[in-house]
């Protein structure tokens, strides 16, 4: 587990990566948040909501392309195979740990949701790899996850690779001037992406959040039958 150093304010927080991958994520988060984020306000993010849904529903024909079986998941054999030919040079390590950090019901296989998150993951960790594959035919890649890590660093305020609960109001207090109810909307927020409850939100919470937001599964479910 992690350990929480220091109280919430005004001290300085430390957190430690609770895995391999974590770490790397936190680390890559860092060095993308050194470039600063083009998200002026909360509502800049919430206003990308419906580009981010669509991108994402684009992204489904990368799925079925790499669910070779067509049994609506991909399995680790699959995935294996889905980075041969996207040329992504993970290690096979890599790969398993990022497979497992995205099994969030952990049944083993992607479905819809945790394959787009997984693909967002590798997009942080290594942006080029994902680029230079744009060009088959596949969505603009960079254009569906920019916006989300960019939000991401936006709302990242110390820049440490998390977001706190006071970075979440104080991302939502700068919009909207401090109102009550805007707080606890904040709060809501906050306890729907932190899903392990520990107070603090990583990349990967925080875009399953965004799947969950948009209803992504659901509006698959809804197709198959
Ligand atoms: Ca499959
Ligand atoms: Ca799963
Ligand atoms: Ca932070």
């Amino acid at each position: 587990m992690g350990a929480v150093i220091g109280k919430v304010e005004p001290t300085e927080m430390v957190w430690l990566p609770e895995s391999k991958i974590e770490a790397k994520m936190v680390q890559a988060m860092q060095r993308r948040a050194s470039q600063g984020s083009s998200m002026k306000s909360f509502n800049t993010i919430i206003l990308k909501f419906p580009k981010i849904d669509e991108s994402f529903r684009k992204c489904k024909s990368i799925f079925e392309q790499f669910d070779e079986d067509s049994n609506g998941v991909i399995d680790r054999d699959e995935l294996r195979k889905c980075f041969q030919k996207l040329d992504i040079s993970f290690s096979e390590e890599d790969i398993n740990d990022i497979f497992e950090a995205c099994d969030i019901n952990e049944d083993l296989v992607m479905k819809f949701s945790e394959f787009i998150v997984l693909l967002c993951l590798v997009y942080l960790l290594d942006p080029a790899a994902l680029l230079a594959k744009s060009k088959i035919g596949t969505p603009n890649l960079e254009a569906t996850f920019e916006p989300l890590v960019d939000a991401f660093v936006f709302l990242d305020k110390n820049k440490d690779g998390y977001v706190s609960k006071s970075e979440m109001v104080q991302a939502i207090n700068e919009t909207t001037g401090g109102e009550r109810s805007s707080g606890r909307i904040a709060m809501k927020r906050f306890e729907e992406m932190d899903w392990d409850k520990n107070g603090m939100v990583n990349f990967k919470e925080f875009l399953f959040a965004f799947t969950r937001w948009i209803g992504i599964d659901e509006a698959e479910d809804e197709e198959d039958e």
